[in-house]
């Protein structure tokens, strides 16, 4: 049998973390013979609902489950996690000012990256969740300059799944039969959804999505603006924020980062950037991934016309604003 793998949940009293446990227990995110133990973090205020999902996990009786951990503690949380998916974070409340959000979430990040620097295993994965996710992974990038910066990412598989979904909605196909749409830059409104690669498996094989859907004004506008927007939609519809389809998506981003992604399909991942596609390097982004032994590489030489350089470089423009806000509450 093999070893357990501990794998942190951070805001795990939260409703993200309410979905996510259980589908990480089952065996949803690191495969059906891969036990584990959880870890999941959450702030004193939460310190009972926190148990509560606790006890729930040993009602369970997964199989897989090997052991929980739920504290309110960084530094045991922490202990030996060799995947952190952090989901917690300080959420932005009507009238509060970005600044001031950014300024929570940096100080948060800023001590929890200690924490996994000093605490988690040697070959830990950080995923974060959490808005601004990819400015967070960010600052925890820049305060645990002993993690190597490839293992640490953000998530942008949900943008990348919802794009899926309309276009295998619009087509009337499975979704399976949907990939290599990409999403490039911010988790935020600016991020850009592109279908110019993506293609959809068909009876006569592989044909591009544009030539199926053949209605360039909807692929250039509403169906950019509804995935885009797609966050904003399941808030006014649930009055609560997108969490089954966050929490699977996160599963899907550790699974094939950690188990690799199928021969010709590529993933969306928000990774540092080293200039590719000239991205500024030192930003955490949405690029097009491919995984393979544990490692994400960039999928190189996508052509970029002119009306996708635009949106490259309008959600990299954001990404530096904010990575500038949040320097400016570090020095502050
Ligand atoms: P909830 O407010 O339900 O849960 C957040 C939890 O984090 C709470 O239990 C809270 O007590 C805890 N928390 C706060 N500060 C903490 C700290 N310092 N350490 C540990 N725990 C802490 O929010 P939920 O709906 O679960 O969303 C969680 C985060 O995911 C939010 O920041 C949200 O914006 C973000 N999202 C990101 C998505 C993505 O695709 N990247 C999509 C879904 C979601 O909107």
């Amino acid at each position: 049998a093999k070893d357990p793998v501990r794998v942190l949940v951070t805001g795990a009293a939260g409703q993200i973390g309410y979905a996510l446990v259980p589908m990480i227990a089952r065996g949803v995110m690191l495969g059906p013979d891969q036990p584990i133990i959880l870890h999941m973090l959450d702030i004193p205020p939460a310190a009972e609902a926190l148990n509560g999902v606790k006890m729930e996990l040993v009602d369970a009786a997964f199989p897989l489950l090997k052991g929980v951990v739920a504290t309110t503690d960084v530094v045991e949380a922490c202990k030996g996690v060799n995947i952190a998916i952090m989901v917690g974070g300080f959420p932005r409340k009507e009238g509060m000012e970005r600044k001031d959000v950014m300024s929570k979430n940096v100080s948060i990040y800023k001590s929890q990256a200690s924490a996994l620097e000093e605490h988690a295993a040697k070959d830990l994965k950080v995923l974060v969740v959490a808005n601004p996710a990819n400015t967070n992974a960010l600052i925890l990038k820049e305060f645990a300059p002993s993690i190597p910066e490839k293992n640490i990412t953000c998530l942008t598989r949900l943008d990348h799944n919802r794009a899926l979904g309309q276009i295998a909605e619009r087509l009337g196909a499975q979704v399976s039969s949907v990939k290599n749409v990409i999403i490039w830059g911010n988790h935020s409104s600016t991020q850009y959804p592109d279908v110019s690669h993506a293609v959809v498996a068909t009876e006569h094989g592989e044909e591009p999505v544009t030539k199926l859907v053949g209605d360039d004004a909807w692929l250039r506008g509403d169906f950019i603006s509804t995935v885009q927007q797609r966050g904003a939609a399941i808030i006014k519809a649930r009055k609560l924020s997108s969490a089954l389809s966050a929490a699977s998506s996160a599963c899907d981003h550790i699974r094939d980062w950690v188990l690799g992604t199928p021969k010709g399909t590529w993933v969306s991942m928000g990774v540092y950037s080293d200039g590719s596609y000239d991205v500024p390097p030192g930003l955490i982004y949405s690029y097009p991934v491919t995984c393979e032994n544990g490692n994400w590489s960039i999928v190189q030489g996508l052509s970029v016309d002119d009306f996708s350089r635009k949106k490259l470089v309008a959600t990299a423009d954001e990404l530096t604003e904010e990575k500038a806000m949040a320097y400016s509450c570090i020095s502050s």
